[in-house]
C-alpha cells in the first residue's frame, strides 16, 4: 500500500503526497524505513521565518506567485501558530491561501504546532523530505518564528528569509546571534510605512561587521500587499540557494538538521504533559530531588 503510494508521490501525485504525508504525522507503523528508503532529489527549500504578523503568509502566497509565473511548482507547507495551553491553529493562512489550492503546480499542507521542542512541528523534518520526493521545482516552509524555532529552521532550509517590520526596532537590538547565522535574507516588509529606510538603514549598520564577502546576507525591503520588492526577493533566493551548494553551508544544515533529529530521538518517551502530571500529582518542590530520582 505504502510502496504504491510513494511511486505516485513521486510521480508528483498530489493526493498520493497528501496521504503519506498523513501516515508519517501520525507516525504509521513503518514510517521510519519508509522515509530511509526515500529518493531525496535536491529540491531547494525556501524557509520563511519571522514573529507572528510580520507578513510571512503575504509574502509566501506572492512567491507563488512568482515561481508558477515563472512555470515552476512548488510545494509549500505552513506551521500554523498555536497556544501550547488549547492547541487550537489559526485558519487564517489557509483562506489567504485558498487560491492556489486548486493550482495544478501548487501544493499546499497546513501543519499546527503541537508543543515541540523549541516550536517547530515534530515532523517538519520529515514532511520537507516527502515533498522532495514529489519533485517540486521549490519548496516553501513558512514558520512562526518564536527564539529557538528560527534556528531549528536553518537545518531544513537551503534559504532562510527572516521577516521583521520596521517597528521591531528594539527586538533587533536584542536579537540573538544565531539569527544572524542563520538568516540569508533579511526581509523588512510593511515598507509602505514610516521609519522603513531609517530602520535598514541602521540594520545594515549594524550588520556591517558581520558581512562576508559571498555568505554576505541579503537585507531587502517589501510591500509584500503590493507586491512591490518580490520579484528582487525570488532573485535573491536563487541566488542564496546557488551559494550553498559551493559552500560548506550544506554540511552545516545537515549538522542541524542531523542534531534535531538525534534529540528528536533522544527525547521519545519524554512528554511535557507526562511530566506536569507526574509532578501535580506527587506535589514536587524539590524538582532536582525529583529528576534523580527519575534516573
Ligand atoms: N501595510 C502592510 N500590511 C501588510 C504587508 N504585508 C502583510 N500585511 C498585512 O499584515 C497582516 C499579517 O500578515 P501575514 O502575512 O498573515 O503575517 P504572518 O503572521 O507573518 O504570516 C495581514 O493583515 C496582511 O495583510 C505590507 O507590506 N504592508
Ligand atoms: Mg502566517
Amino acid at each position: 500500500m505504502l510502496q504504491q503510494q510513494i511511486a505516485l508521490l513521486k510521480k508528483g501525485n498530489y493526493k498520493a503526497l497528501a496521504r503519506v504525508i498523513s501516515l508519517v504525522e501520525n507516525e504509521v507503523e513503518g514510517y521510519e524505513q519508509l522515509l530511509s528508503e526515500l529518493p531525496l532529489p535536491p529540491v531547494p527549500v525556501i524557509g520563511i521565518t519571522g514573529p507572528p504578523g510580520a507578513g510571512k503568509s503575504t509574502i509566501t502566497d506572492a512567491l507563488i506567485q512568482e515561481i508558477t509565473e515563472a512555470g515552476k511548482t512548488v510545494g509549500v507547507l505552513c506551521v500554523d501558530p498555536s497556544s501550547p495551553f488549547n492547541y487550537g491553529a489559526l485558519l487564517g493562512d489557509r483562506i489567504r491561501m485558498s487560491q492556489w489550492y486548486t493550482h495544478p503546480s501548487v501544493f499546499i499542507r497546513s501543519l499546527a504546532t503541537r508543543g515541540s521542542l523549541g516550536g517547530l512541528h515534530p515532523m517538519i523534518i520529515e514532511i520537507t523530505d516527502l515533498m522532495k520526493a514529489a519533485n517540486f521545482d521549490y519548496i516553501i516552509v513558512e514558520t512562526v518564528g518564536v527564539g529557538q524555532s528560527e534556528v531549528e529552521i536553518a537545518g531544513l532550509a537551503d534559504a532562510t528569509i527572516v521577516v521583521v517590520v520596521p517597528e521591531a526596532g528594539d527586538e533587533i537590538q536584542t536579537m540573538k546571534a544565531g539569527l544572524m547565522e542563520i538568516a540569508d535574507i533579511f526581509v523588512v516588509n510593511k515598507a509602505d510605512r514610516p521609519n522603513a529606510d531609517t530602520f535598514i538603514k541602521n540594520l545594515r549598520m549594524m550588520w556591517a561587521p558581520a558581512f562576508k564577502s559571498h555568505e554576505a546576507i541579503d537585507i531587502l525591503k517589501t510591500v509584500a500587499t503590493e507586491k512591490k520588492g518580490i520579484a528582487e526577493l525570488f532573485a535573491s533566493v536563487r541566488k542564496k540557494i546557488h551559494q550553498v551548494h559551493i559552500s560548506d553551508k550544506k554540511y552545516f544544515l545537515l549538522a542541524e538538521k542531523a542534531y534535531y533529529l538525534i534529540q528528536k530521538r533522544r527525547m521519545k518517551d519524554v512528554n511535557k504533559q507526562q511530566l506536569f502530571d507526574e509532578i501535580k500529582r506527587n506535589a514536587v518542590t524539590n524538582l532536582y530531588a525529583f529528576l534523580s530520582n527519575k534516573k
